[in-house]
């Protein structure tokens, strides 16, 4: 009997904004037992920051120099690539997709509500004049208090329609892949006003920045970071912000207790594997900033991973390298499915089975039409950033996980910069697109004079 899958995807959810991954806030008691119970990633990497790029990442098992979808908005997924949806769909698994759809091609799925159309037709009907997504004025970082009341709120009717679907499938013959895109914790955010007391501004703590945090920065991202720290001119507004986002997680936790509940009843729970994670974080204060962009920084790239089968797999926690590039290969290999020719990430069942490691290095990427394009390869601790004109950065995650004190200069890591750079021009060049090779790799990005002068 194939296992049910079930894919909890909330956006933007930074890993240590999770109870199990440090918040000391309890916001996600649901999730968090989840992950007690389950296994939980401490080290998985987007292949990019961005909602749209890295989400055709996971659906498509390859990085961005894969699936040529760079950027948000101008570039839709090309459906000539082998998704999830589609593979599962053919292998007799009834498909559904649930939120934002971005980077996803709703053929593909058996079931989809799309949260901006479908959603909004929904509070129409329901006699209401709010127009979905509510946006708070920028003054206050786009945070306040939704006009949705809750019971009528996006994340809780997306549960709703999971719990249906759950409760449907109950007793079918074919299993189910759910995927579960919830908006929040993305902003702008609003949350409804039963839990506009849930969480004090109290009780966030903001990261306690060095002055020279961006000194280091290449001068592009230095410029947009200071300018959007102007937009945070009190603590207090960061704060609230802050706190508007916490309280976003607990709604998305109240739905998995709610999907939880229907799998229980209807006898599901056992079969089905359930995975949280996220498409990229987001800076939450750090640089006092708050959302994304143009930024490789770890706040960004670093997101949750917690896969609940205790079937098959005993609680641990695990500090393997991972990429979301990874998860299609391994839902594929878990169903028992062909993993497509051209899937770049690795499976991770050997990994899940026997703690066999899957890979050294991960990377990550990004592409603007206005900035500085960026790579990244980087091992558990040290973080090589490469820049398209040539300029490169160097982290220690282990004792800078901010990402405030680039070690580029300094003549005692030279080492590490050639070793990540090697494996850096690896990938680059294993992982072309197979679709328009002539526009693949963007090696000509990178491949300036000074590439080799290690
Ligand atoms: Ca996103």
């Amino acid at each position: 009997m194939k296992p049910n899958i079930i894919l909890i995807y909330p956006d933007s959810l930074t890993a240590h904004a999770l109870g199990c991954y440090g918040n000391p806030n309890d916001v996600s008691p649901v999730i968090d037992k989840l992950a007690s119970e389950g296994v939980r990633f401490t080290n998985c990497i987007s292949a990019n920051p961005v909602c749209q790029p890295s989400r055709a990442s996971l659906h498509t098992g390859c990085y961005v120099t894969g699936h040529n979808v760079r950027n948000n908005g101008t570039e839709e997924l090309d459906p000539v690539y082998p998704t999830i949806a589609k593979e599962f769909g053919k292998a007799g698994y009834r498909c559904a997709y649930y939120g934002k759809t971005h980077s996803v091609n709703q053929e593909e799925w058996d079931d989809v509500f799309d949260l901006y159309p479908d959603y909004n037709r929904y509070l129409k009907g329901r006699g209401s004049a709010v127009a979905y997504p509510e946006r708070p004025p920028v003054a206050d970082l786009c945070a306040g208090i939704s006009a949705i009341p809750d019971e009528d709120f996006s994340e809780n009717i997306l549960g709703n329609i999971a719990d249906r679907f759950i409760r449907d499938m109950a007793g079918k013959k074919e299993p189910f892949l759910l995927f579960m895109s919830h908006e929040a914790p993305h902003s702008p955010w609003t949350i409804p006003e039963k839990y506009k007391d849930f969480l004090s501004t109290d009780d966030i703590a903001l990261p306690e920045i060095p002055d020279d945090a961006l000194e280091s920065k290449h001068p592009e991202l230095k410029a947009y970071l200071e300018k959007r720290a102007m937009a945070a001119d009190t603590d207090e507004k960061l704060k609230y912000a802050i706190k508007i986002y916490q309280t976003l997680i607990k709604i998305v936790d109240n739905n998995v207790e709610k999907l939880l509940k229907a799998l229980e009843e209807t006898g599901q729970r056992d079969n089905t594997i359930i995975i949280i994670t996220s498409d990229h974080g987001d800076h939450l204060g750090n640089y006092r900033s708050l959302g994304k962009c143009i930024s490789s920084a770890d706040n960004l790239l670093r997101v949750p991973l917690i896969v609940n089968y205790p079937k098959r797999w005993s609680a641990r926690v695990d500090d393997n390298l991972v990429q979301n590039v990874d998860l299609f290969p391994t839902l594929a290999e878990l169903a028992g499915i062909a993993i497509p020719s051209g899937v770049q990430g690795k499976s991770m069942v050997e990994l899940f089975d026997n703690g066999q490691t899957v890979r050294e290095y991960a990377f990550s990427e990004e592409h603007y039409d206005h900035f500085d394009s960026w790579m990244v390869a980087q091992d558990k601790r040290w973080k090589l950033v490469y820049y398209s004109n040539g300029r490169q950065e160097l982290y220690d995650l282990d004792n800078d996980p901010y990402e405030w004190k680039n070690l580029a200069g300094n003549s005692d890591v030279v080492e590490h910069i050639s070793r990540l750079k090697d494996e850096l021009l690896k990938w680059r060049f294993t992982c072309t697109d197979r679709k328009t090779p002539e526009r693949g790799c963007f090696v000509k990005d990178f491949m300036k004079p000074g590439f080799f002068r290690y």
